[in-house]
């Protein structure tokens, strides 16, 4: 492997994944046929793993195992909870390895960061205020103690994934941080109904869109720009799971997650979720502000080769996140009894649907057990899955889990539709385990 210190083993199977088998496995990547991993290859993999590899038969060709994915030490930075995957500091990204992600409710701690921009100073609650104006009947203007004393309070359970997780495994890789599967959480959020403000300003006949606006700052320091301005259709915001949140988890929202209010707009991309929100303006047509155009949070209309340039009235943006899971347990590269059954566990959501079915795998799909999936305890809520898996003997194996929702809709294998920026990934996760 003596090119592992020029191109990571990841980033060798996304752009010449011929070459990565090549060298992991010493074998002749002549097609993609299965059970070709023998001999030599074979025992090299059996080597880094530590173990022999029972299903090596159905081992698919120019995948990475997933052994090797999670070794990749790049990375690996301290963050907040110290084990947080620290993507960027400026702005500041980071992810959340799935094992963290075991909880049913995520605590803060342990939630993804995604900024697009600065990460605003605390604000004096008595110098915030939100704005309510556009298309409606009365402009709104309200101060913290309004938004918290006249409204009733909700508290829900609610999924928000960033559009771009998973982003690292589209080949071509789009730009953007390389999201692996852990920009996803599910915190206890406490506010009020984003459409009991609406009802309240009262929407005009012409009201069709919302935008957000926040004051954290556009990174080129310009006053001018803002770094993001996402909204969302008024149906979307007049759902009762659409909130407008003061706590996480019981706490204020900390500086990170958008203190002292935010949006939460569950089971569509992250970016609708204005995090230290100021305004927001209703729209009489799909809002135009920072990064709802272009390439950002669209696209395309239909499917498109990978690497295809995509004409700008070919876009659409993004509404529902498709079905998804993660195995949150074990961790992935743990022991296991071999001949006897281990528990495998984790969380599926399906955007603005429900999970219905779930199927874990032991031998790189060639077969599939049901797994049993919990209900959620409000609409929007990822739900828990279990299953109890048997490694038949010793050796290497991966765990494979896969979601259907209620409209019969599974998770692919393998990398869905390209799209320029690498939006909407929902293939399956997989861990690797060794069974002893
Ligand atoms: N004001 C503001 N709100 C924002 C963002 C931002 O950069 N600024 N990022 C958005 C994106 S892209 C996502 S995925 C979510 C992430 O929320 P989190 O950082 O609390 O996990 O916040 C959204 N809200
Ligand atoms: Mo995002």
């Amino acid at each position: 492997m003596t090119d592992k210190k020029e191109r990571g083993i990841r980033e060798l199977y996304e752009q010449d994944p011929e070459r990565a088998d090549a060298l992991v496995f010493g074998r002749v990547p002549d097609s993609n046929r299965r059970g070709f991993l023998k001999g030599a290859g074979l025992a090299a993999m059996g080597a880094a793993v530590g173990s022999s590899i029972p299903f090596s038969q159905n081992m698919p060709a120019g995948m990475i195992p997933a052994a090797l994915a999670d070794s990749v030490e790049d990375f690996r930075l301290e963050g907040k909870d110290g084990d947080m995957t620290v993507l960027n500091d400026r702005p500041v990204n980071m992810e959340t390895p799935a094992h963290m992600l075991d909880d049913d409710v995520t605590p803060a701690e342990r939630f993804f960061v995604r900024n697009n921009g600065t990460l605003p100073e605390k604000i004096a609650l008595s110098d915030w205020s939100l704005k309510i104006d556009g298309e409606v009947e009365n402009e709104l203007e309200l101060s913290y103690d309004d938004l918290v004393n006249d409204f009733e309070h909700v508290t829900l359970r609610l999924q928000l994934e960033c559009g771009g997780n998973g982003r690292s495994a589209f080949n071509p890789s789009p730009r953007g941080n390389q999201w692996s599967v852990g920009a996803i959480g599910n915190a206890e959020w406490t506010g009020v109904r984003l459409s009991d403000i609406l009802r309240r300003a009262g929407l005009t006949q012409s009201a069709v869109y919302t935008g957000h606006y926040s004051y954290d700052e556009h990174l080129s320091g310009n006053p001018e720009l803002d770094p993001i301005s996402r909204g969302g259709p008024i149906d979307k915001m007049m759902d009762p799971h659409t909130i407008v949140a003061f706590k996480m988890n019981g706490e204020d929202i900390p500086a990170a997650h958008g203190y002292p209010v935010r949006i939460v707009a569950p089971g569509w991309a992250g970016s609708v979720s204005q995090k230290w929100l100021t305004r927001i303006w209703v729209r009489d047509r799909e809002h135009d502000g920072s990064k709802m155009t272009g390439m950002s949070y669209r696209v395309p209309r239909t499917p498109v080769a990978p690497g295809d340039d995509v004409p700008d009235e070919d876009m659409v943006v993004m509404g529902s996140m498709p079905v998804k899971s993660i195995i949150s347990f074990p961790e992935t590269m743990t022991e296991v009894p071999a001949g006897r059954p281990f528990e495998v566990r984790g969380h599926a959501w399906a955007g603005d649907d429900w999970v219905t079915d779930m199927e874990v795998s032991i031998d790189y799909g060639a077969t599939w057990q049901r797994a049993e999936v919990m209900p959620a305890p409000n609409k929007y809520s990822w739900q828990r899955w279990r299953a109890d898996v048997k490694a038949p003997s010793v050796g290497y194996y991966e765990v494979w889990a896969r979601a259907t929702d209620q409209k019969g809709r599974m998770q692919p294998m393998v990398v869905p539709g390209w799209n320029p920026r690498g939006y909407l990934n929902n293939s399956c996760h997989r861990i690797g385990v060794v069974a002893v």
